[in-house]
C-alpha cells in the first residue's frame, strides 16, 4: 500500500494541514506548452486558470449540439452512470462521455486542453473522470463546498495531488445561473474531514456529497486566508476553467431560468495512477475512477465534428 501522505476521514475532528506537493509539477520536456509564465503563476497562486472562449462559437454549437442528443439518450437510461437530480427525475451528471465512441472522446484529446494540462502536470496525461454536469434552470441543485482530491484520495486512491480538473463552459455562466465557485489559494491547504466512508457512499454522494466536505471553521479560515474573497467562474460559452484538484469550490443552485452546463475531463498525471483506496474501501466503480486499460492521451488537432455513432462505453 502507498504511503498516506494525506490521512482523511479517520477520526472526528476536521484539521487542515500544509500541501506536500508542487502545484505547477516542473518538467524540462513540457515547459513549452501553451501556458505564458504569466498564466503558470496565475495557476500557482489561485489554484485556478480560465481561458475566456477557448473554443469559438461554431464549435460551441456544436459541443451543445452533442449535450443535447447525450441528454436524450441517458433520459430513459437507469444506471449507475447517469445521476439524477436528488427527488427528481431531471439528469444533474452522466459520466464517463470520453468512452463513447465518438464526439466526446475526440473533445478530451483536443490539443488545446491536453497540452495545457501536460504542462501543469509536468507529464503525460490521461483521464481518470468524465463527465458532463447540467444544472437545468429552476431547479438545478447545489454542489456543496469540497476538494476533489479529497475524494479522490480517500475513495479512489490517487496518491499525489498531480490531477487537474478542465471544465468546458458550454452555456453563458453567470452571477445567478449557479456558476462554480472557487476559493483562491486554498488548493495549498488539505482540509482533513471527520467521519468514515459509508460503503458504496458514491450512490448518494453524486447526489448531494456528505462525508469528505469541510466544516464551517475550516472553510472560514481558508476564506479568510484569501482575503475574503470568493471567485466565480463566470463568462461566456466556450470558456475553459482549469482548477487544480485540491481547490476548494462548490456551486449554488440553480433558480434562474438559465440553464448551466459543462464537460468536465479530469486529468491525471501518468506517474499518479490509482492505488488502493486509502479509506480501505472497495474501489469505486470503472466510470468513477478509471483504472482499466490506462494509455496516456496522445493530443490531436483535428477539427471538431459532431459524430453519428454514439454509445456509451460500450453499454446499452
Ligand atoms: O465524487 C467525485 O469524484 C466528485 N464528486 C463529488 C460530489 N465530490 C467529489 C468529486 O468532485
Ligand atoms: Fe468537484
Amino acid at each position: 500500500m502507498a504511503v498516506d501522505l494525506y490521512p482523511t476521514r479517520q477520526g472526528n475532528k476536521t484539521h487542515i494541514m500544509e500541501r506536500k506537493d508542487p502545484v505547477v509539477h516542473q518538467n524540462k520536456e513540457y515547459e513549452n506548452g501553451p501556458l505564458s509564465k504569466q498564466e503558470l503563476k496565475s495557476y500557482e497562486n489561485n489554484g485556478y486558470l480560465m481561458f475566456e472562449k477557448l473554443f469559438n462559437d461554431d464549435e460551441v454549437s456544436i459541443m451543445k449540439s452533442e449535450l443535447e442528443r447525450t441528454m436524450k439518450m441517458n433520459q430513459k437510461r437507469d444506471t449507475d452512470d447517469v445521476i439524477k437530480e436528488p427527488g427528481s427525475n431531471e439528469i444533474r451528471s452522466v459520466f464517463e462521455i470520453h468512452k463513447d465512441s465518438g464526439f466526446f472522446q475526440a473533445l478530451a484529446k483536443n490539443h488545446r486542453i491536453v497540452r495545457a494540462a501536460e504542462q501543469l502536470l509536468g507529464s503525460q496525461v490521461y483521464i481518470t473522470q468524465s463527465r458532463i454536469n447540467f444544472k437545468p434552470g429552476f431547479k438545478g441543485k447545489e454542489f456543496y463546498w469540497h476538494s476533489d482530491f479529497e475524494t479522490w484520495h480517500a475513495e479512489d486512491g490517487m496518491p499525489n495531488m498531480r490531477a487537474l480538473s478542465c471544465s468546458i463552459i458550454l452555456t453563458d455562466n453567470y452571477e445567478y445561473n449557479g456558476p462554480l465557485m472557487l476559493i483562491p489559494g486554498s488548493h495549498k491547504w488539505y482540509v482533513s474531514c471527520p467521519g468514515e466512508t459509508p460503503d458504496q457512499n458514491f450512490k448518494s454522494s453524486l447526489q448531494k456529497q456528505e462525508t469528505g466536505v469541510p466544516d464551517n471553521e475550516s472553510m472560514e479560515w481558508l476564506v479568510d486566508r484569501a482575503g475574503g474573497r470568493i471567485d466565480r467562474a463566470t463568462g461566456p460559452a466556450g470558456s475553459v476553467l482549469f482548477f487544480e484538484c485540491n481547490t476548494m469550490h462548490g456551486s449554488a443552485g440553480n433558480i434562474s431560468p438559465y440553464p448551466r452546463s459543462n464537460v468536465f475531463f479530469v486529468f491525471n498525471s501518468v506517474k499518479n495512477k490509482l492505488t488502493d483506496p486509502f479509506s480501505g474501501k472497495d474501489p469505486r466503480p470503472e466510470f468513477l475512477a478509471n483504472r482499466d486499460n490506462i494509455s496516456s492521451i496522445a493530443p490531436n488537432k483535428d477539427r471538431l465534428q459532431n459524430v453519428s455513432n454514439i454509445t456509451f462505453a460500450g453499454k446499452k
